[in-house]
């Protein structure tokens, strides 16, 4: 079953660092989904949680150079 999860995304200046951003969490496997939106600071992504955990996905945007926080 599929889930979907809320982090703000904390470093992004550019439409550059969006796309860089989505593009990563988009090529985690287990994702199936990530939109991230730069004027909100957020993203938003779907994923099969028995494939990758949230923690992962911070992990891999924090080596980027940016941060998320999941919303609770
Ligand atoms: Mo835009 Mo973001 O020039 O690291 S790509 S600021």
């Amino acid at each position: 079953e599929q889930e979907k999860t809320e982090f703000d995304v904390i470093g992004m200046t550019c439409a550059a660092c969006s796309a860089r951003v989505e593009k990563k969490l988009n090529k985690l496997p287990g994702v199936s989904y990530a939109a991230v939106n730069l004027a909100m600071e957020t993203a938003s992504v779907e994923y099969y949680p028995e494939a990758v955990q949230p923690e992962e996905m911070e992990a891999a945007v924090d080596k980027l150079g940016y941060e998320l926080k999941r919303k609770t």
